[in-house]
């Protein structure tokens, strides 16, 4: 009766694998201020500002953006990376440009990251 005594075996080990697959994923940076309501919802992202260190590579303010080598943005879980980011203010390009070490603050929004600040 092999069936049997290896069916039960079988469920287990894909009722587990199904509990992985849920509650893993929701770790990527994209998902991270999405919460789920009781109702099972999805509530619409908090606007934090969140704050970091880097310096400029490459900054285009025809189309209000800059490019941002950060630090780690302890907020969001990032590590160091290189990155895009919408600038909200073209006042702030007169504190952005290339090689310079800055301070800035940022939100998400929509996907999009917006710096709000540059120190
Ligand atoms: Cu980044």
């Amino acid at each position: 009766m092999k069936l049997i005594t290896t069916l039960p075996l079988i469920l287990v080990l894909s009722a587990s694998s199904l509990a992985i697959a849920q509650s893993g994923g929701m770790k990527d940076m994209d998902m991270q201020d999405m919460k789920v309501d009781k109702k099972g919802q999805v509530a619409l992202p908090k606007l934090i500002t969140h704050k970091a260190a880097g310096v400029v590579k490459a900054v285009d303010s025809s189309k209000g953006s800059v490019t941002l080598a950060h630090g780690p943005v302890k907020s969001l879980g990032w590590p160091v990376m290189t990155m895009n980011f919408v600038v909200k203010d073209k006042g702030l390009f007169d504190k952005i440009s290339i090689d310079k070490k800055i301070n800035f603050e940022f939100i998400k929004q929509d996907n999009i990251y917006i710096v709000t600040s540059v120190k």
